[in-house]
């Protein structure tokens, strides 16, 4: 099934000049970028954003990460959109993700891991509406 999902090149990637070689990636595996846009979160926005860790322990740092630089928001579209962005990116921490993944190759820490990909239907809504306004999204 055809499928949306949104993407974020964190900071670590914009910093590491790594936006051309994620999009390489995601172009190369059939996805569609529907719409994309390079921004600088405020830590509110980001803590918007995540607010679904504010609990945890690593809220702080990790919404201060997502601000220290620009970042670039992608709008995926692909058949399993969702899981096979879950598949390219590797696991959370870089350390443990699959050899050829996104993290694994780029991610310098749990925390700066190069790529967001949401994780299910309905963080997948949640985040790109968080981002960008529904009515222009097709294309
Ligand atoms: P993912 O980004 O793989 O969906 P997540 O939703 O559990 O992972 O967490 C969101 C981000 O928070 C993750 O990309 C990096 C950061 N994070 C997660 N676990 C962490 C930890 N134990 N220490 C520091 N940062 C962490
Ligand atoms: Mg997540």
């Amino acid at each position: 099934m055809k499928e949306r999902t949104l993407a974020i090149i964190k900071p670590d990637g914009v910093s590491q000049r790594l936006i051309g070689e994620v999009i390489r990636r995601l172009e190369a595996s059939d996805f569609r970028i529907l719409n994309l846009k390079m921004v600088r979160l405020s830590r509110q926005e980001a803590e918007g954003f995540y607010a679904i860790h504010r609990e945890r322990p690593f809220f702080q740092s990790l919404t201060a990460f997502m601000c220290e630089g620009p970042i670039v928001v992608l709008l995926l579209e692909a058949e399993e959109a969702i899981q096979r962005l879950r598949t390219l990116m590797g696991a959370t921490d870089p350390a443990k993700a699959d050899t050829g993944t996104i993290r694994r190759d780029f991610g310098s820490s749990v925390e700066r891991n190069v790529i967001h990909g949401s994780d299910s239907s309905a963080s997948a809504q949640f985040e790109i509406s968080f981002f960008f306004d529904e009515s222009k999204n097709s294309r």
